[in-house]
């Protein structure tokens, strides 16, 4: 069997999260049009005939100095540094500046395999493919290079197979049917976090954290019962998040729920959601958020 950590790499809105979903056909970690969606190391794996990869998708990397960027950097050259095989996904959008210079240059220093990406293939124009592989050629000649869509689910097999080219025979790291190393109350509250995303605009997004307090399973009756609370930093910002009457709030709650769902198959389940001000922000996301907004 081959095996492989692959790092996915690229600036942020590129769809790395949307890529790894689409691999390991499972929402493992979630995406949103907001840059700097992700915001810890996400582990997706994904298992065939010739092997598994274990998939580490990360913050898009920013340039700034910013302490937030800083942090998220760090995230992101410490998923590097633990990874057998660099996936490195391009927007083929967007022309490639100093940002995706400086993502390049920290690609090849880190001396992985790595195998590019062209994303949003199903957008892009000619030139938009050409400028991209023009880059790659230039930047990381060895670099077998693949156009995709993540959204579409086009192409995607041809990254599959350049990856399993690269990795090395090993045994499974993770059973068959596993799809993320993620604990249940995590990945309920990154859904409940896109969610509120979703529905809010502005700066918000990155003021706001989830925190699951309650996470019961009674496994007779097939019950799962959630309580979470959706953290704001200052009480004027409580309002946005309820909405009029009641309503964004009840938006956020009805469409996570739904999804939280397809985690517990065949069971019901209720959640309770409530929106409160943090009395301390915690360290990690939370400190990120706050110097985020300064
Ligand atoms: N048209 C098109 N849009 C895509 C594709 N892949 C991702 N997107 C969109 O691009 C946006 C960003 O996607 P994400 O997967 O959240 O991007 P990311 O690289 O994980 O972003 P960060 O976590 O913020 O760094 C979302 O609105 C996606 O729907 C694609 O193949 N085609
Ligand atoms: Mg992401």
């Amino acid at each position: 069997m081959k095996v492989a950590i692959v790092s996915v790499i690229g600036r942020p809105s590129s769809g790395k999260s949307t890529l790894v979903n689409t691999i390991c056909e499972m929402k493992v970690s979630i995406t949103s049009p907001v840059p700097q969606t992700t915001r810890n190391k996400i582990r997706g794996i994904y298992t065939d005939q010739r092997g598994q990869l274990i998939f580490t998708d990360t913050p898009g990397y920013h340039l700034s100095d910013k302490e937030i960027n800083k942090r998220m950097q760090e995230v992101t050259v410490s998923a590097l540094e633990d990874s057998d095989i660099i996936l490195y996904l391009l927007d083929g959008t967007r022309s490639a500046k100093k940002e995706e210079e400086t993502i390049a240059d920290m690609i090849k220093a880190s001396k992985r395999p790595v195998v590019a990406a062209i994303n949003k293939g199903d957008i892009l124009t000619d030139n938009n493919v050409e400028d991209a592989k023009f880059f790659i050629k230039e930047r990381l000649p060895e670099a077998p290079v693949c156009v995709c869509s993540a959204l579409e689910d086009n192409g995607i097999d041809e990254v599959l197979i350049e990856l399993f080219k690269f990795a090395k025979e090993g045994e499974l790291l993770y059973g068959e049917d596993q799809y993320t190393d993620q604990d249940l109350e995590f990945r309920i509250s990154e859904i409940i976090r896109e969610k509120a995303m979703a529905n809010l605009t502005d700066e918000l997004p990155h003021v706001i954290f989830v925190d699951v307090s309650d996470l019961e399973y009674d496994a007779e009756s097939q019950h799962v019962w959630i309580r979470a609370f959706i953290n704001v930093e200052r009480n004027g910002q409580k309002g946005f998040l309820v909405g009029k009457n009641g309503e964004n709030i009840r938006r956020i709650g009805t469409e996570a729920r739904k999804e939280i769902r397809r985690i517990f198959p065949g069971s019901s389940v209720r959640l309770d959601l409530q929106v409160k001000t943090a009395e301390k922000w915690r360290n990690n996301s939370i400190v990120l958020d706050r110097v985020f907004r300064d």
